[in-house]
């Protein structure tokens, strides 16, 4: 109960500073106005812990439908009528209240029954539900001029020792994905060995400043939230214009930025497999996620768990995975095993580069 509890603290901390105005506004297309990801916390909760294990009726009907996120995508969210202001925040405080409740009825031991109950299966997936979705309303306030936080740390820390040092990471077998027990996606399983052959791969991430000696010379595009400010450059979020700081970590990046980015570095883009193979020797994982080559695809042996919307339905080209995790991914969330995914033409994601090569 007391980590639903943190993340709740945490979910509560970010909104904080905002009135209901800027809760309900719909800053961009491609990102939910923050009413419609907290009534999607509340309401996920509600599904999977109060009326799937609980057996409860839902507190407002087919109200449901509203925070479906395959059945509303991002650009309609702010028309919908999901719940705002005083009533958001009861309903967040009254499934949580009956969540509490349906908590103290079950058994989430590793000898339970119900593969949703077994080890806590359901407990964990909502606490990174609610965690990643903070996530995701940390990317809507980089749009919200003026939003500061002093409960919170907000942005990434300097990259320690940056440069063109890689670490090389021996061919052969090595093990990819989540081990059988413990929590984690479905997408992550089964674990099962890959051949790889030898590679190298930058000990750090990307800073800006060799992202802007890369623009320099090919005349590439900024990240986003980049503005030209004097001879150099400008971040414009949250709290106005700061001077991109060159030692730090680049974030916002396109896929095809950072792949562009790569060639350019005489390298390329790690693909998943060599990345999870050698994070344990990298430095800066968890201040901006790695684009990887690697389509979001299904391991060997997949099956869908608990519901095919989570993982299965983006299975294909059309998504890239990212690895690690950013300032902004609270830190129960990160592991080797992790695999998050966007398009390849996103930048409101918190995403970086490393690089990797073939093994001369
Ligand atoms: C893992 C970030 C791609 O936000 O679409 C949140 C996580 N899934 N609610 C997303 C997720 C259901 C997911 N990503
Ligand atoms: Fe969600």
């Amino acid at each position: 109960m007391e980590r639903l509890g943190e993340a709740r603290a945490r979910t509560l901390e970010l909104i904080k500073p905002l009135d209901d105005g800027q809760l309900n506004r719909v800053y961009s297309p491609i990102l939910s106005p923050l009413a419609w990801d907290l009534g999607h916390i509340a309401n996920f909760e509600e599904l999977w812990l109060v009326q799937t294990i609980g057996g409860r009726e839902p507190l407002h009907g087919e109200l449901g439908r509203l925070y479906d996120a395959i059945e509303n995508p991002r650009k309609t969210r702010g028309e919908l009528p999901i719940l705002r202001d005083a009533e958001l925040r009861a309903y967040l405080a009254d499934v949580r209240e009956r969540t509490l409740e349906v908590l103290e009825e079950v058994d989430l031991s590793s000898g339970a029954e119900d593969p949703l109950l077994r080890e806590g299966f359901v407990y964990e997936m909502l606490l990174a539900h609610e965690l990643q979705h903070n996530e995701t309303m940390l990317q809507l306030l980089q749009l919200v001029a003026g939003y500061e936080n002093e409960g919170l740390t907000l942005g990434p820390s300097a990259v320690e020792a940056p440069g063109s040092e890689m670490i090389k990471i021996n061919g052969g077998e090595h093990e990819i994905g989540a081990p059988a027990r413990g929590f984690a996606y479905d997408n992550e399983r089964a674990r099962h060995a890959v051949e790889l052959k030898s590679f190298e791969i930058d000990r750090t991430p990307v800073t800006n400043g060799a992202y802007i000696q890369f623009m320099e010379e090919t005349g590439a595009e900024p990240p986003q939230y980049w503005e030209r400010d004097g001879g150099g450059w400008a971040l414009t979020t949250m709290a106005g214009r700061d001077p991109v700081i060159p030692a730090h970590p680049v974030l916002h990046v396109s896929w095809h930025q950072a792949d562009a980015f790569a060639h350019w570095a005489d390298k390329r883009l790690p693909d998943e497999q060599e990345w999870e193979a050698a994070h344990g020797d990298l430095q800066g994982v968890g201040q901006a996620w790695e684009w990887t080559s690697s389509d979001f695809l299904p391991y060997p042996g997949f099956e869908p768990f608990p519901y095919r919307e989570y993982s299965e339905v983006f299975f294909g080209d059309t998504y890239k995975v990212l690895r690690g995790g950013s300032w902004a991914t609270h830190r129960s969330v990160m592991r080797p095993s992790f695999r998050n995914w966007d398009l390849p033409e996103r930048r409101q994601i918190f995403a970086g580069i490393r690089c990797a090569r073939d093994a001369g």
